[in-house]
């Protein structure tokens, strides 16, 4: 029997009160999802269980018990605290998949600080745009990645401290820089926990638009329990389960159910820090004995590319329930999965601004190959029309998916602009920026997004980010950056670039100008093509039309060219 048991009885009785109830938790409580998340989980007597088992790209191993978790993010928010960092201050994490990243996480939020998670992968640029965006005082990486850091200190005079996790002494640590060992600091059995209420701020996870910089869509400790109960009836997770979830903290997934959702069910889960390779993975699996797994539709894609052999080659018995997120899982991914792992993978669709799973696959409940499934109980989301905001009632009718607000892991706001924030509301939705249709059963099917975002590979990049760091590349007077299809990532990025006078599109400028985005902003990124063009397609009021570059690469219909400047 699964925890959610019947789906539609759960829609019915579905109560938010019950699930604050089931986590001790009373409207003007103190909540504290680094509390959560070790010491109450201790204090429920599983203080000896495993938190992490975490496994290096070298094979090497660690284990931590919660109250050695629970003792190591103390340590980390005393730390931070004797610093001076103080409450509502923002402090980053820009860490490779290490325990410093989960714990530091904790630990920020047991201070009062709040967290900003960034890929490692990120390059100079990109880090630089998130880290003036937030004002953060304190960034905490490693030796691998300090560099990076070092290189655009001096933009920053507000990043007072550069925490270094990993520092061996070797070299003398420059200006602002301190080094922390959590191992080796004294422990700290006990810490004052920040008494953070319900709309404490708590993280910040920065996400691409069409325009614009990235915005930082702000959530509170309350998410804690959108988060806990979704962790609970869609993953599935008891007591007895290893569980995996392969998203880093980087992106909201790893947080919300690499950290906080596993965590506050005082589950116990694992933590590969390697690039992605299907034998490390099923390895992994069989080493661990996992048994529920969280990954996203590329990964699953690229084990689909290795074939069934290789999988038969592991013992994988241990798996149980397996999910999905990030872009449309295919229908054959769905078939693959049920024929290969003798389970289906589960669609789930959520996103950084709803903090927690919004429609998905229950287990139990009929999988319809291709569908994202069901809203979740507790959740009122629709299909409405795209102009009036009106549900569109009709099944297979495509319009916005929206949802109605108050959900406990809403996202608050995007950091410092409050306008756009309010531009995603209308007709009393949220709405998500997506399209779907909802089929005589209930059903929703996506069928893609409502703007220029880029979803590659599960990751979303934005158009314009990419664009204006092209324009910094001497040889590019204008671009425009499209999804090209791609059979394991989805989508990846497309440039037109139209070129300054004196240059000549060439093999040799496309690698220059393809190392110079990844070096700038990161892997993803990068244009896996780029196309040379004597001038871009532009409306009459001079806005470059991806939309025209889109559809070519889609090979789809080019719909109102009506505006086309160059189409009297
Ligand atoms: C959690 C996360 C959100 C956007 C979302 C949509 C796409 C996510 C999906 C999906 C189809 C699914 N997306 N899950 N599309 N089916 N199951 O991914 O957050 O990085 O903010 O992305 O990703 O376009 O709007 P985020």
């Amino acid at each position: 029997m699964s925890n959610i048991g019947s789906y539609e009885e759960k829609v019915k009785n579905f109560k938010w009160d019950d699930c604050e109830a089931e986590l001790g938790y009373k409207k003007g409580d103190i909540i504290n999802i680094g509390e959560y998340c070790t010491d109450r989980i201790c204090r429920m007597g599983k203080g000896e269980k495993p938190a992490l088992f975490w496994q290096g790209y070298t094979g090497e191993i660690k284990k931590y018990t919660f109250n050695r978790m629970r003792v190591l993010t103390n340590t980390i928010a005393r730390y931070l605290k004797d610093l001076g960092i103080k409450e509502g201050e923002r402090v980053c994490l820009f860490l490779d998949k290490v325990p410093e990243l989960y714990f530091g996480f904790l630990g920020i939020l047991k201070m009062g600080a709040i967290a900003q998670p960034l890929f490692s992968a990120f390059g100079g640029e990109s880090l630089f745009t998130r880290l003036e965006d937030a004002e953060a005082t304190a960034i905490i990486t490693q030796k691998k990645h300090v560099g990076k850091v070092r290189k655009i200190l001096n933009d920053l005079p507000r990043l007072k401290h550069v925490i270094i996790v990993d520092d061996d002494g070797s070299k003398p640590l420059r200006q602002r820089e301190t080094a922390f060992s959590m191992e080796t600091a004294a422990s700290v059995e006990d810490f004052e926990i920040f008494p953070s209420t319900a709309e404490t701020p708590s993280v910040l996870h920065y996400t691409s638009g069409t325009t614009g910089k990235p915005k930082g869509a702000q959530h509170v400790h309350y998410s804690l329990i959108s988060q806990y109960i979704t962790a609970k009836y869609v993953l599935d997770l008891t007591d007895e389960d290893i569980y995996w979830c392969t998203a880093d903290p980087g992106w909201v997934t790893g947080t919300s159910y690499g950290i906080i959702g596993p965590w506050s069910n005082g589950i116990t889960q694992c933590v590969l820090d390697s690039g992605f390779r299907a034998d490390t993975w099923y390895q992994f699996i069989e080493d661990h004995k996992i048994t529920t797994w969280y990954s996203a539709p590329t990964a699953i894609r690229s084990l689909m590319r290795e074939g069934k052999e290789l999988v038969q080659q592991y013992d994988l018995s241990s798996l149980r329930h397996m999910c999905s997120v990030g872009e449309p899982l295919n229908a054959e991914a769905v078939i693959w999965s049920g024929e290969t792992f003798g389970l289906s993978f589960h669609d789930t669709f959520w996103q950084t601004e709803t903090g927690s799973i919004m429609i998905c696959n229950y287990p139990g409940m009929k999988i319809k190959p291709g569908s994202m499934g069901k809203p979740f109980p507790g959740i009122t989301a629709d299909v409405v029309d795209m102009k009036t905001y009106e549900p569109v009632k009709k099944s297979g009718t495509v319009g916005l998916i929206a949802i109605i607000p108050g959900w406990p892991s809403m996202f608050r706001s995007y950091w410092k602009n409050e306008e756009v924030y309010r531009s995603k509301f209308r007709n009393g939705w949220y709405i998500c920026g997506d399209r779907a249709s909802i089929d005589e059963d209930g059903y929703f099917w996506f069928v893609g997004r409502d703007d220029d975002v880029i979803n590659t590979g599960g990751h979303l990049v934005g158009p314009f980010e990419i664009e204006s760091a092209l324009l910094e590349h001497e040889a590019v007077a204008e671009s425009a950056c499209v999804g090209k299809p791609d059979p394991v990532n989805m989508e990846v990025v497309k440039a037109f670039i139209a070129l300054k006078p004196g240059y000549k599109g060439s093999d040799e400028l496309e690698l220059k100008i393809m190392n110079f985005i990844r070096k700038k902003l990161s892997p993803l990124a990068m244009p896996q093509e780029i196309e040379f063009m004597d001038s871009l397609p532009k409306t009459r009021s001079g806005k470059i039309m991806r939309r025209l570059l889109r559809a070519k690469e889609w090979g789809e219909e080019i719909g109102d060219t009506s505006t086309l400047e160059d189409n009297e």
